[in-house]
């Protein structure tokens, strides 16, 4: 049997991205920022096409991805963020809330919401994860990203048709 298998490009030329970006634990946020930017760079986004946002933290990814993307000016968009459980009572909340709001956020909008959050027991697991050690979360979310938009374009047979078609109330 050979089904036909539809997968998305890793090209990013043409599109636009909205990095989220939560302001907790900066010193490895800023490491995931930096990531994401470097796999849209080498995957062909023009500099022009990425816009950033900050948020205080991870708690507030979700509603701003919403708003962002709700705004129609962006193809995807990257949430950031890192929460260690050792460095918090509330992980659970805090990493809990985000990854539901982020996965709703695209829901309801049919723009891909990318979770690049980092969510780990340890201080050192968090650094390995932001490109020290065993790769770097941004730079894998945003490659997510491209391959997702590339994905969708073919499936809409063309730009934004699938929006218009599912989710009439967003431009
Ligand atoms: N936000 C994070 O992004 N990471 C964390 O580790 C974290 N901790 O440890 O509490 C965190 N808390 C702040 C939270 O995201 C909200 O900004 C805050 O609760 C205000 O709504």
């Amino acid at each position: 049997m050979q089904p036909k298998v539809h997968q998305g490009l890793l090209t990013a030329a043409g599109f636009r991205f909205a990095i989220i970006a939560s302001r907790w634990n900066d010193f490895l946020t800023s490491k995931l920022v930096e990531g994401a930017l470097d796999a849209l760079e080498r995957l062909g986004a023009d500099e022009k096409s990425i816009e950033i946002f900050k948020v205080p933290g991870s708690f507030e990814l979700p509603l701003t991805a919403l708003k962002v993307a709700q705004g129609g000016r962006f193809d995807a968009v990257i949430c950031i963020g890192t929460v260690i459980r050792g460095e918090t009572p509330h992980f659970e909340y805090v990493a809990g809330e985000a990854a539901k709001g982020v996965a709703q956020a695209s829901m309801q909008t049919g723009i891909p919401v990318l979770f690049g959050v980092v969510t780990t027991d340890t201080l050192e697991q968090a650094i390995n994860r932001t490109g020290v050690k065993s790769g770097n979360k941004g730079f894998e979310v945003a490659m997510s990203a491209v391959e997702l938009v590339n994905l969708y374009k073919t499936m809409d047979g063309g730009e934004n048709l699938g929006k218009e078609k599912v989710f009439p109330h967003v431009v």
